[in-house]
């Protein structure tokens, strides 16, 4: 019995396809039940199609706010019954109703080492604050916009000649082994949301969660 998840993307779906690489490779004891964009006819949905993932669009575009997106989203995704929701590059802020309905299911990678920098455009603020480290994060999904209790985090070092761009592509290195590692943890049951935080192991994390450090 393999622990059901559902992805949600926006675009590229780099870590989706290291998600399904992963489970492939027999390294994540877990399967994807299905793939939802809030964008048509973006490449992630060609990696669902190539896996023989079934996939939904719901174009955000179409409902009149936030909350109808959201409900249509619920009603897409709990006929799968997942385990775990897992947001891959999706981009749009999620209400209240959604990260409810999901509570302790709902999990993101965010592309900075949380707390510093919520939202977006992390890698630039990152470079010109003069940072020496950035990475990405794990974190259970609440209703507080990139706040919610850290799993887990990568670290990756800033280089003097960096631009968002050169250093966005050595994070997601990290993300791509990130993600498949703590879903693992999660489908073994590893990783729970408590009141006083996550749960690793039974251990209760600090707010940075468990801090992963690769060699190059
Ligand atoms: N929803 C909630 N409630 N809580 C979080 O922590 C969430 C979330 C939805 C998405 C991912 C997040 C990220 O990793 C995420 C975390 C999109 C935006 C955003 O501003 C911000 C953070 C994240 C994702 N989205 C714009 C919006 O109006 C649209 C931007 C676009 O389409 O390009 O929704 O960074
Ligand atoms: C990833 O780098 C992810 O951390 C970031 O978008 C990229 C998606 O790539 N997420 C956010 O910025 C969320 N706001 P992918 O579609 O190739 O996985």
């Amino acid at each position: 019995m393999s622990h059901r998840l559902v992805v949600l993307i926006s675009g590229s779906g780099t870590n989706l396809q290291a998600i399904l690489d992963a489970i492939q490779d027999g390294q994540l004891n877990a399967s994807v039940a299905l793939v939802l964009s809030n964008k048509a006819g973006v490449a992630g949905l060609d990696r669902a199609h190539a896996a023989g993932i079934p996939t939904a669009v719901i174009e955000h575009k179409r409902f009149p706010d936030r909350e109808q997106f959201d409900r249509a989203m619920i009603e897409a995704i709990d006929p799968y019954d997942p385990e775990t929701v897992v947001l891959a590059g999706f981009m749009r802020i999620l209400s209240d109703v959604f990260v409810h309905h999901y509570r302790g299911k709902l999990i993101n990678i965010h592309p900075s080492l949380l707390p510093r920098y919520p939202g977006l455009h992390t890698h630039q603020r990152a470079i010109d604050a003069g940072d020496t480290q950035h990475g990405c994060s794990i974190h259970f999904v609440t209703e507080e916009l990139d706040g919610g209790p850290v799993i887990a985090q990568a670290v990756v070092p800033i280089r003097s000649n960096d631009t968002a761009e050169t250093l966005s592509k050595r994070v997601q290195l990290r993300e791509h082994a990130l993600y498949p590692l703590v879903l693992n943890w999660r489908a073994a049951g590893h990783v729970e949301l408590h009141q006083d935080g996550v749960k690793l192991h039974g251990e209760t994390l600090g707010i940075q969660g468990h801090q992963l450090e690769w060699q190059d």
